[in-house]
């Protein structure tokens, strides 16, 4: 283990007596608004939300990648960063697999490791998006919209088979997401399209366990430049509802044309119970995968409101599988989800401290200031010393990143496992 319980405290020492004089200020001064404390403390330290494996290297672009050396380069090591993840923010109690990247040669093994790091096994991610070695059939033109009824049972197989493999993980959850499209007009018939995905989702969920749950992504562009199959929320939903109870639409921040209202996406499919996932990051022009909370945290702090408001009111809905979908061109990739998590976990207890019953009010006297400043009020809140709080009760770090940099954990990672490593994934 690089880092331990003990290293995370000794780190903690010298930032011990400010962290308590800015959280006695804070917690008095929320009290007398009447916030439960240790209420919201709690609900930051149950919060988690999982590492996709794909992360925890430097991504790149099609133009380069820059190594940051130390990468983990097999899934043991990767379940190992996020165990270091985990230990300073109290935050990352699990990870998101892609298959074939991450197809455990040791079940047992792996599955140790990960229950002695306190890492649960999350949302298990298919990948009819690359040709794999030996494949019979290619997905140039698609996988399961193809025109050739050969690709289409290649890729329900692939799927069928992660589902297997994250059975014996203990995941309970599929996510599905198509590369489908076409590049020209033309090139495509839309419909036939739409109905091959459709039919073949329905045979993926077929093979879904009772216990599990199908999630389905969508994204408007790229790789195709002209049409996406499941471009939309809406689009996910017809074919969530197309297959049954235990599919839904999964949500990534990133997948949205600009300036679309992703709150109110998310407030339609928690009333429909349809909300199943929710892939985190941020963005400027597309999908961008960029350090969540970045570029636009009012609109993150926006998307939270309805989420709090859903898991509070809408009963119909089931959890949410919570991931951080980001990518790292210039960051370490560790740093980087630690301030991603840091940013979930500040637009959530922001989200948290929304007086729900005073907006209610201000909505049915139509005081449009009165609501505005009911949620600016929350937004302008520094509630970081609450986030502090929930780590330290858990033995977390107060500041992740500080005591990421003074353990000096990448310099650890690089004597471990050299400079040349090569992380699988994205
Ligand atoms: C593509 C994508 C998607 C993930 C998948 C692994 O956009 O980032 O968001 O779920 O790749
Ligand atoms: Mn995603
Ligand atoms: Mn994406």
């Amino acid at each position: 283990m690089i880092i331990n319980n003990d290293h995370i405290q000794d780190s903690n020492r010298n930032k011990l007596e400010e962290h308590s004089e800015s959280f006695d200020f804070l917690a008095n001064k929320l009290s007398k608004k009447g916030h439960n404390i240790s209420n919201i403390v709690s609900k930051l330290s149950e919060f988690q939300v999982a590492i996709p494996s794909w992360a925890l290297g430097a991504g790149g672009t099609r133009f380069g990648r820059f190594s940051f050396y130390g990468e983990p380069s097999n899934l043991e090591q990767k379940i190992e960063d996020v165990g270091i993840l985990h230990s300073l923010t109290q935050t990352a109690g699990a990870v998101s697999l892609h298959i074939p990247w991450d197809i455990p040669s040791d079940y047992k093994a792996i599955k140790e490791k990960a229950d002695a790091l306190h890492i649960k096994f999350d949302a298990v991610n298919s990948n009819t998006f690359q040709d794999q070695t030996d494949a019979k059939e290619s997905y140039k033109y698609g996988s399961l919209s193809n025109i050739s009824s050969a690709v289409r049972e290649q890729a329900i197989q692939h799927n069928l088979d992660v589902i297997n493999i994250g059975n014996k993980l203990g995941s309970k959850c599929l996510t599905v997401w198509l590369a489908d499209g076409s590049c020209f007009p033309g090139q495509n018939n839309f419909q036939t399209a739409f109905q091959n995905t459709q039919d073949s989702l329905k045979d993926i969920y077929k093979g879904l366990p009772n216990d599990w749950s199908m999630l389905i992504e969508y994204k408007p562009y790229e790789p195709n430049f002209y049409s996406t199959v499941i471009q939309d929320w809406g689009a996910s939903l017809m074919l969530a509802n197309g297959c049954g109870d235990k599919a839904y639409t999964l949500v990534d921040l990133g997948h949205h044309l600009p300036n679309s209202n992703i709150e109110q996406i998310v407030a339609i499919l928690q009333l429909k119970g349809k909300l199943g996932g929710f892939h985190f990051n941020d963005s400027k022009y597309g999908d961008d995968d960029l350090t969540v909370g970045s570029i636009k945290p009012y609109a993150l702090f926006l998307i939270f409101n309805e989420l709090v408001y859903g898991m509070q009111n809408n009963p119909q809905n089931p959890d949410l599988a919570w991931m951080i979908d980001a990518s790292h061109n210039v960051k370490d990739p560790l740093e980087d989800l630690i301030q991603s998590l840091e940013a979930i976990q500040e637009a959530y207890a922001k989200a948290l401290l929304i007086d729900q019953e005073a907006l209610k009010a201000a909505q049915a006297n139509n005081d449009v200031v009165k609501c505005q400043e009911i949620l600016q009020g929350a937004y302008r809140t520094d509630v970081r010393p609450l986030l502090e709080k929930a780590r330290l009760n858990t033995g977390g770090a107060i500041s992740p990143i500080d005591s990421y940099r003074r353990l000096d954990v990448r310099g650890q990672l690089i004597k471990e496992r050299g400079k040349n490593t090569i992380a699988t994934g994205l």
